[in-house]
């Protein structure tokens, strides 16, 4: 395992611990956190690196009392930026959130205050989202002028459905508390800090073999592209590698022992 807080950064903060449980800290909480192209480049090159340094699990998190506000609307405002310039953009946002998505290291994003535009793309590209009280998730592209362009129609979309993200984007709908949960844009909706949930969950995830996290955090990603045959076969083969592991046969063997923890409701 590899020192986690040797990152030299601006605009992130990365720090781990003796067990792999690392925190990712969007750090410009003055701009609240807004994505500019350096925050990109710097999210490029945390996840390229941490799935090598040993990371188990990751919680992003952010300074300040929002998540992210989305693209750097005064940096795009002030560079005049052309088509092909935004686009060359959009294809570094993919290549962090991809990243992220496909990386095979669990990520429990942090949410507080504004998840909106971008910073809701950002977190559509962590496995396990968070939110507390003061949450709310918003795609105010259209009135901004804008459209997604960091993978929203891909992941938002996935998580809400078709119908409810052209909703949100043609009106500006927010969603917040109970109804965020029910439609997919958080799966904990919690009334304490959403850092400390993610910290929890993040310990959860880094106790199981980091080959199963692998498969869960990249294979699962991977399949929703495949065709429903495809993606079987490839199951079957992600499945022969992972359930032989060194790591499955002691926790199989514990459960022949009787010594491993059983399923409960509670
Ligand atoms: C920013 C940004 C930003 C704040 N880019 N600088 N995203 C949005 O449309 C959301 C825009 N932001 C907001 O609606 C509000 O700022 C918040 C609700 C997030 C927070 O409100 P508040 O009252 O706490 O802060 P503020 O006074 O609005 O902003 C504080 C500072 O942060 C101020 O900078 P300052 O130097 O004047 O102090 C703001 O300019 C700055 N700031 N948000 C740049 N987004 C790949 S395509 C993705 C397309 C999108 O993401 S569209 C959605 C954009």
């Amino acid at each position: 395992m590899q020192d986690f807080n040797s990152f030299t950064l601006e605009n992130l903060t990365v720090t781990g611990d003796e067990d792999g449980v690392v925190q990712v800290i969007l750090s410009r909480p003055n701009k609240r956190n807004a994505l500019n192209a350096d925050t990109i480049e710097e999210l490029i090159e945390v996840f390229s690196k941490l799935p090598r340094m040993g990371a188990r699990a990751v919680v992003l998190r952010a300074l300040g009392d929002h998540f992210c506000a989305g693209l750097d609307l005064v940096e795009h405002h002030t560079e005049d930026r052309r088509p092909e310039d935004f686009m060359h953009l959009c294809l570094r946002w993919h290549e962090a959130f991809n990243k992220m998505e496909y990386g095979g290291v669990p990520i429990i994003a942090a949410l507080k205050g504004a998840v909106v535009g971008g910073g809701l793309e950002l977190a559509s590209s962590a496995h396990v989202r968070v939110a507390d009280q003061s949450t709310y998730f918003a795609l105010p592209e259209g009135q901004r002028g804008l459209f997604t362009g960091g993978g929203a129609t891909i992941r938002v979309a996935d998580l809400v459905g078709k119908a409810r993200m052209i909703d949100m984007m043609l009106t500006g709908r927010v969603y917040k508390q109970e109804e965020a949960m029910q439609v997919g844009l958080c799966q904990y909706h919690i009334d304490g800090s959403s850092d400390d949930k993610a910290m929890e969950l993040a310990r959860l995830a880094a106790q199981n073999p980091p080959l199963s996290n692998f498969a869960i955090c990249s294979a699962i990603s991977h399949m929703q592209n495949m065709s429903a045959l495809d993606a079987a076969y490839a199951e079957s083969v992600v499945a022969g590698i992972v359930n032989t592991q060194p790591a499955s046969k002691e926790r199989l063997e514990a459960f022949a022992n009787k010594t491993a923890a059983r399923v409960r409701p509670d």
